[in-house]
């Protein structure tokens, strides 16, 4: 079948809308209608060239559908289901399937790093051409065929929008919270970086009980943002040096907690050195790839420092992504607020173009 899709063809070119042939699924496959499309900066990462993918690929990791058709042997889903898909997909089988890390499952780094789905091909053509899927999802398509084990089914009756949102901005923030960081009642926490993902670890902070939740960011708009999801104190580090302003605000101890949420080796840095004895540093960003971070080995070893990283939210999609509609349906997760601007597809471009201008908190596209 044919469908509207946008493609990254090069490494710092716009994307482009082109007509593609999207193959029926295969063996253990799902063929997705996609409604939304979340407009998150790991996708502009990869048009900059700050995260590798393999390309010409169609883009887009955070959405929601409704099933089309199912390939042979899937069980779990049928036509007219309202789905999620799951950018890291897992096995279910393996050790990390079975800690309860399914993001660390080879089987999501082999087509995150190719490309291709499992049998290593692709469902996309144009023109005759090979298109690569992104992150095994491709939400930025009329129709993307995914593996029935990176897709989540939802409840029908839950907003298509909204649940875009949870695939990764809502996920990953909360999870980083929840499941790597672990955060306690009554603790401390900074956040770097209060966009789309870090207004959603100040949210996790929130209903996790922690009692001091900074926001740091350099734009005013977003720290008004993050007030509005619970952050205590905010803290504009282009006016302020902001780990002497974390440390002022904590009685000169430092944070239990700290996440950074930008992709800078300066500001996990920054998390890092904002930490108390024994607190925990948790890097969501993602910085270009080949960048490194130091830290004073001091601090590491004489005050039993942490830093780590979390990718996905360190989350358990099956487990997690019910728990977080449960807590929206209790008005306890704010996604209306975090949706703050919705574009038709044609206009993804300009999605981008105001992520990166820093006006939106978190939009999507709509086919
Ligand atoms: P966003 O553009 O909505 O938010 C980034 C925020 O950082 C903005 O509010 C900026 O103003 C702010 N910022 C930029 N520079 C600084 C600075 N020097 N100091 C303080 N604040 C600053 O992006 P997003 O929320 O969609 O994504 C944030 C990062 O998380 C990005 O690197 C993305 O690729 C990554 C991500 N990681 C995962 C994961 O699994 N680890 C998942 C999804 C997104
Ligand atoms: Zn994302």
């Amino acid at each position: 079948m044919k469908a509207k899709a946008a493609i990254l063809f090069e490494v710092g070119q716009k994307l482009e809308i082109r007509e593609v042939e999207v193959e029926a699924p295969k063996f253990g496959e799902v063929l997705i209608k996609m409604a939304v499309g979340g407009v998150c900066h790991s996708d502009l990462h990869v048009m900059t060239g700050h995260l590798t993918a393999p390309v010409p690929a169609i883009l887009g990791h955070e959405g929601s559908g409704v099933v089309a058709e199912v390939g042979p042997g899937v069980t779990s889903l049928k036509p007219g289901d309202h789905v999620i898909p799951m950018w890291r997909l897992s096995c279910g089988v393996c050790e990390y399937c079975s800690g309860s890390r399914p993001a660390l499952c080879a089987s999501g780094t082999q087509i995150r790093m190719t490309g291709r789905l499992l049998d290593g091909t692709t469902r996309f053509k144009f023109e005759g051409r090979e298109i690569k899927h992104f992150a095994g999802v491709s939400s930025f398509s009329e129709y993307s065929v995914i593996p029935e084990r990176a897709v989540l089914k939802i409840p029908n009756d839950f907003p298509l929008d909204k649940a875009a949102l949870l695939g990764c901005g809502v996920i990953t923030g909360v999870g980083a919270v929840f499941n790597a960081a672990r955060v306690k009642p009554g603790s401390s926490v900074a956040v770097f970086g209060t966009g789309g993902v870090g207004v959603n670890v100040i949210q996790g902070a929130a209903i996790a009980g922690a009692e001091i939740i900074i926001a740091v960011d350099i734009l005013p708009s977003k720290l008004e943002f993050a007030k509005r999801f619970g952050a205590t104190h905010t803290i504009n580090a282009k006016e302020t040096k902001p780990v002497e302003a974390v440390r002022a605000l904590t009685g000169g101890r430092g944070v239990d907690y700290s996440f950074e949420v930008i992709g800078l080796p300066e500001t996990i840095r920054q998390a890092y050195d904002s930490l108390s004895k024994r607190g925990m540093a948790v890097a969501v960003g993602v910085a270009p790839m080949t960048t490194e971070v130091s830290v004073p080995i001091m601090s590491l070893v004489y005050e039993e420092r942490i830093l780590t990283g979390s990718v996905y939210g360190s989350s358990r999609p099956w487990i997690d992504i019910p728990m977080l509609i449960n807590l929206y349906r209790a008005g306890k997760l704010k996604l209306d607020e975090l949706l703050t601007r919705q574009y038709p597809f044609a206009q993804i471009n300009e999605a981008y173009a105001a992520l990166e201008r820093g006006e939106v908190l978190r939009s999507v596209v709509t086919f």
